[in-house]
């Protein structure tokens, strides 16, 4: 069984959790708590020497770091991470762009609105966090004008990727009201089967 070290505040965590319950694969969780720096001890570093999870143990007692590596790894052989040389590489492109051009900006926001006082120096990046985000966001509402998911092909690890900080924009300080087909979208990933929502 493979353990996976994460914390249930990360949507990069939740990245997995979500995936792990929609290939119906049985894993032990380890709740690291990154405030506390327990991401960052000499035993978490010698796992991970980046100090960040969430971070995948296998069962041989190696580890996988970085989420939308995990995803690709843990559906390998699944519908989920397609088998069509130009679609699976579609699927690497959204996920690069989530990393790059998404979550940098969303994610981020979302860690300095919901979890650092609102006096902290922080709030000062607000502003352009959400013109960036807000960028990116518009990129996917385009991609996904006529399309039920972000490939032609169908919901994959590509959606799980994005879905994650995006479904929580609104806590961010985004708002989604002016991205109909992103809100489409975010209804039919939860109707995907055994989807799981985030608890934090
Ligand atoms: N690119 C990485 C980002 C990982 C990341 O930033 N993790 C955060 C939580 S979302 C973390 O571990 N922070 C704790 C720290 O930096 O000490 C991924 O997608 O896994």
């Amino acid at each position: 069984m493979v353990t996976v070290y994460g914390t249930k505040v990360s949507g990069n965590c939740y990245k997995l959790q979500l995936l792990l319950q929609q290939l119906k694969l049985s894993y032990r969780w380890v709740e690291i708590d990154i405030f506390a720096g327990q991401s960052r001890t000499p035993e978490f570093l010698a796992k991970n020497a980046n100090g960040r999870v969430p971070l995948l143990e296998l069962s041989t007692g190696e580890c996988l770091a970085e989420s939308n590596a995990i995803l690709c790894y843990l559906a390998e052989g699944s519908a989920l991470l397609p088998a069509d040389r130009l679609e699976r590489a579609r699927a690497l492109q959204w996920m690069f762009f989530e990393q790059y051009s998404h979550e940098p900006y969303i994610a981020v926001a979302r860690f300095i609105a919901r979890f650092l006082p609102t006096d902290h120096p922080r709030h000062a990046e607000l502003p352009r966090l959400r013109e960036r985000g807000n960028a990116a966001l518009a990129v996917m509402d385009q991609q996904l004008q006529g399309r039920d998911f972000l490939l032609d092909s169908g919901y994959s690890i590509a959606d799980i990727a994005l879905f994650a900080y995006t479904h929580d924009a609104a806590s961010a300080g985004f708002d989604l009201s002016g991205f109909a087909n992103i809100l489409a979208w975010l209804e039919r990933v939860r109707a995907t089967p055994d989807f799981v929502a985030q608890t934090c």
